[in-house]
């Protein structure tokens, strides 16, 4: 049973009860999504927990109680869910995949359900092509559109995969491959080498005199579903994992070539190409070849660029932006790394929609060599995520002071909070709680369908306070899901720029800002800040997909606000 199959069925359960007027429903839902949460990222497969410790193993997991702790132990055993069952014969359709579109609560899709008969995404498509859904109540034209449009993303995307899926199973594959003693080398390229945000396919690249031997084992590692192709330089899998994955063997005379060819992209190798025919060389996979057909590119992919007259750049610029002409000037930029970051500027608890304490994000941040994190809970126009008013927070901030002085200055968490921008920009705290913070972050969560002057307006209103520090999430987009809301981002790079606002890259599913928009607004003045948007301490491994995004975007460690040291944050972010 795979982990994230248990997750979805608590996560539907959660959404079906939430429908439920029982005054304890809230805190049940919440249960429900946390656990899912758990789960969703655990190492090792659930079922292995269970037969270790049973029950008892269950609950030790953060998030996990005793009902829910027997539901899974229900499931393993017998592959159901009781409760599950009952909450889908009550409600037979399916909520798991209509709450995927944009807008759409499972108050939404049971009104489309009792209203238009509507069960899955194909009847919500035919429903909204023939504008069934603008005549409804609580919908209007604007929704009906913005469901065509998730729908449409949702197609488009199909067939890839997000890297922070993908990437993970590349490096595993290759480390396997590695550990066979079979190869000499053996490298990941294409979109996974250049931390393009989906992956088609996954491409590794091996160097190895035993083709035979090595696809016999490629072919036969347990990640693999089915054989598409199985020669001895070449050779396609489909991976359990919903993905194909080319290997080719190669020889060493040939890898660099094969290292620049194969890494792409695709337009970056025709300006490349372009650029050796004007030089009366011939590239291609298999090497770089003068007049006299002698392949002068040499076994690491640096020669090659070298031969070029191009310098070499990081495998995330090669998009064909610019990059060429940049490396023909010799001015390719250092780009920030991951181990530029000092700390993580957004940060969730189980104080709002987090699993982990204050204290264990604390810690596991500090274990990871940071100096700093944000505590950034929801604010209480976001009830979905348990968002806290004033009080609350006054409470919590409290509990930041002490911590911070049981830490004494060997870790230092910053007083903020993920805060609700609302429809007409105004802020969902007040002013007196915001000052008293280091680092807020702004954040648009609700009534995302607005005009784009409108929703831009409602930001740049936001930012003009002057008392946020980044802007979370400034797009609202989320990877293959939900398109970004209609909003002029240079207009907010403006309001950025004047009122000393970074924006954030956030380095979840959203991915937002995107590599482009980061190249769209990096002309104005501005910081960004990698976040990770952690709601558990596991999810700080997101960082590097962050950073990837920022080198994409071609930032260097001076544009990022968190790779400085604490102190000169703190003066920056109080400048
Ligand atoms: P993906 O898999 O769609 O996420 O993107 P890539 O970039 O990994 O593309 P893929 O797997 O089709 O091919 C790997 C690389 O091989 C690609 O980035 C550049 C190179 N390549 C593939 N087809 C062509 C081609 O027709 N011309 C040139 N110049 N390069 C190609
Ligand atoms: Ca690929
Ligand atoms: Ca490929």
């Amino acid at each position: 049973m795979e982990n994230k199959g248990i997750a979805d069925i608590l996560n539907v359960i959660a959404q079906l009860m939430s429908l439920s007027d029982k005054p304890t429903a809230r805190f049940e839902v919440r249960a429900y999504q946390k656990a899912a949460l758990t789960i969703e990222t655990l190492q090792e497969p659930i079922e292995d927990i269970y037969k270790k410790g049973g029950l008892k193993e269950l609950m030790e997991l953060p998030g996990i109680g005793k009902s829910i702790a027997s539901h899974i132990e229900e499931y393993i055993k017998t592959g159901k869910i009781k409760k599950y069952e009952e909450l889908k014969k009550r409600y037979p359709f399916d909520m798991g995949s209509l709450t995927t579109i944009t807008g759409m609560g499972a108050k939404k899709a049971i009104l489309l359900y009792k209203k238009l008969g509507i069960k899955n995404l194909s009847d919500l498509k035919k429903a909204a092509e023939s504008h069934k859904i603008s005549g409804l109540e609580g919908f209007g034209v604007k929704s009906e559109g913005a469901i065509l449009k998730s729908l449409a993303i949702q197609e488009a995307s199909k067939g890839r995969m997000f890297i922070e899926d993908a990437l993970p199973e590349a490096e595993s594959l290759i480390n396997k491959l590695a550990g066979s003693g079979l190869v000499e080398k053996v490298m990941i390229a294409g979109s996974a080498r250049r931390m393009r945000e989906t992956v088609g396919d996954i491409d590794i690249l091996a160097i190895s005199k035993k083709n035979e031997d090595v696809m016999e084992f490629f072919t036969k590692m347990k990640e693999v579903s089915g054989i598409i192709a199985k020669g001895p330089t070449k050779s396609t899998v489909m991976l359990k994992l919903g993905i194909s994955c080319d290997l080719r063997v190669l020889e060493p005379k040939s890898f660099g070539a094969a290292v620049q060819y194969f890494t792409g992209s695709k337009d970056h190798n025709i300006q490349t190409r372009t650029i050796a025919v004007k030089k009366g060389y011939k590239l291609n996979e298999y090497g770089l070849f003068n007049r006299k057909g002698r392949n002068v590119g040499g076994v690491e992919e640096e020669s090659i660029y070298g031969k070029l007259g191009l310098q070499w750049m990081p495998p995330e610029m090669r998009e064909a932006r610019g990059e060429v002409e940049l490396a023909q000037q010799h001015k390719i930029p250092t780009l920030v790394e991951r181990k530029d970051i000092h700390g993580d500027l957004h940060t969730h608890t189980r104080e709002s929609d987090g699993i982990n304490t204050l204290e264990e994000m604390a810690d596991a941040a500090r274990k990871l060599g940071y100096e700093y994190i944000t505590n950034s809970d929801h604010t209480k126009s976001t009830p979905i995520a348990n968002g806290k008013d004033d009080k609350g927070f006054e409470r919590i901030l409290k509990h930041v002071d002490k911590l911070n002085d049981q830490l004494d200055g060997k870790f230092t968490v910053l007083k903020g909070a993920e805060c609700d921008i609302l429809k007409d920009g105004s802020l969902d705290l007040s002013k007196k709680t915001l000052k008293q913070m280091d680092c807020v972050l702004g954040a648009v969560h609700n009534n995302t369908l607005m005009e784009k002057k409108q929703m831009t307006d409602r930001i740049v209103k936001a930012l003009d306070s002057g008392l946020i520090h980044v802007l979370a999430h400034p797009t609202g987009r989320i990877v293959g899901k939900r398109e970004p809301y209609q909003v002029d981002l240079e207009k907010v790079a403006e309001a950025a720029e004047r009122n000393n606002v970074a924006l954030e890259i956030n380095s979840t599913r959203r991915m937002d800002l995107s590599d482009t928009n980061i190249m769209l607004v990096s002309k104005y003045k501005i910081m960004f800040a990698i976040d990770t948007d952690s709601h558990r301490t596991n999810d700080y491994s997101f960082m590097r997909y962050g950073v990837g995004t920022a080198r994409r975007g071609w930032l260097q460690k001076d544009r990022i606000l968190n790779t400085l040291p604490l102190r000169e944050l703190i003066k920056r972010l109080n400048g």
